[in-house]
């Protein structure tokens, strides 16, 4: 997520929470499972029991067959009991952090397929929404995709182009790609629009928008149309791009230095998110 401002301010009460503190250099911290109270996992199922109602209907069939695999509704689930599923199925592993980590070390992690998890999870008063990535976020959200062997691929890939992003100034346009697909994606299967994007699939009303708003903006998958298209951080989104399948993910990527899409378009101010430029079709929204 990139919602988030600074790292390391603690926010509250909740012990884990912001607790910078002790974190190794890569920024990892242990999970401290025991920690975890029975308010807390009572939460966990709640929350779980109301986003997988959903997922049922909304979600991609990685995403639900990757939260079926997971088997996680009981109870905050122990990083090292996925790691026994992820790790032989994609090579993939979750390393616990304090919350928001510097984007030099995140995509350090993602380039070695390790899967940074904030350990604290929200509030009572924040069910519906926060503006930092929480446990639930990113383990509900993030998790059940790492199983899917394209987007396993994918945030590796992306992990590496991280340097590269940010020594050419262009950190931005990198991060619009990770925000349009892995947080806010949606692709379309059998005909019908589905979510894969954490940052959707991990609220209960941004699942129903996405899916079900008839005027929002959506359109095919672009990766240079994305790197160009800012994005809301404190509202649904404007506008969603939609896979024809997971694969895209890569397909469009292997052929694609970014290197000159970045020094095209850098200096450029990003395009209003819902804005529709001349030309284009829309598969839903405005014109479409
Ligand atoms: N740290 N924990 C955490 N989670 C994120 O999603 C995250 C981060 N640090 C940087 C970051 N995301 C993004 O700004 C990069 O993808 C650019
Ligand atoms: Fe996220």
């Amino acid at each position: 997520d990139a919602r988030m401002k600074t790292p390391c301010t603690p926010t509250s009460s909740s012990g884990l929470r912001g607790e910078y503190e002790g974190a190794a250099e890569d920024y990892t911290v242990g999970q401290r499972w025991q920690a975890y109270t029975p308010e807390m996992h009572d939460r966990w199922r709640r929350l779980f029991a109301r986003q997988s109602e959903l997922v049922r209907t909304h979600a991609c069939g990685s995403f639900r067959e990757g939260l079926t695999r997971l088997d996680c509704g009981d109870a905050i689930p122990r990083f090292e009991d996925a790691n026994a599923v992820l790790e032989p199925a994609t090579g993939w592993r979750l390393v616990a952090v304090p919350g928001f980590i510097p984007d030099a070390v995140f995509f350090d992690h993602l380039a070695h397929r390790r899967f940074p998890v904030t350990r604290w999870l929200r509030e009572e008063h924040e069910l519906d929404y926060l503006v930092e990535p929480d446990l639930f976020h990113d383990f509900f959200g993030h998790v059940p995709m790492l199983l899917d062997p394209a987007v396993a691929d994918f945030l590796e890939l992306y992990g590496k182009a991280g340097a590269r992003a940010i020594a050419m100034g262009a950190l931005d346009m990198l991060a619009r790609i990770y925000w349009y697909t892995i947080e806010f994606g949606l692709v379309r299967e059998d005909g019908a629009l589905k979510v894969f994007g954490a940052g959707i699939i991990s609220s209960s009303g941004e699942t129903r928008f996405a899916i079900e708003d008839p005027q929002v903006l959506r359109l095919p998958f672009d990766p240079v149309r994305i790197m160009r298209t800012g994005y809301m951080i404190d509202s649904f989104q404007k506008t969603y791009f939609v896979l024809d399948g997971l694969p895209q993910l890569i397909e469009a990527l292997v052929g694609l230095d970014f290197g000159p899409v970045y020094e095209t378009w850098r200096d450029h101010p990003p395009l209003p998110a819902g804005q529709l430029l001349p030309g284009e079709t829309p598969l839903t929204g405005a014109r479409a």
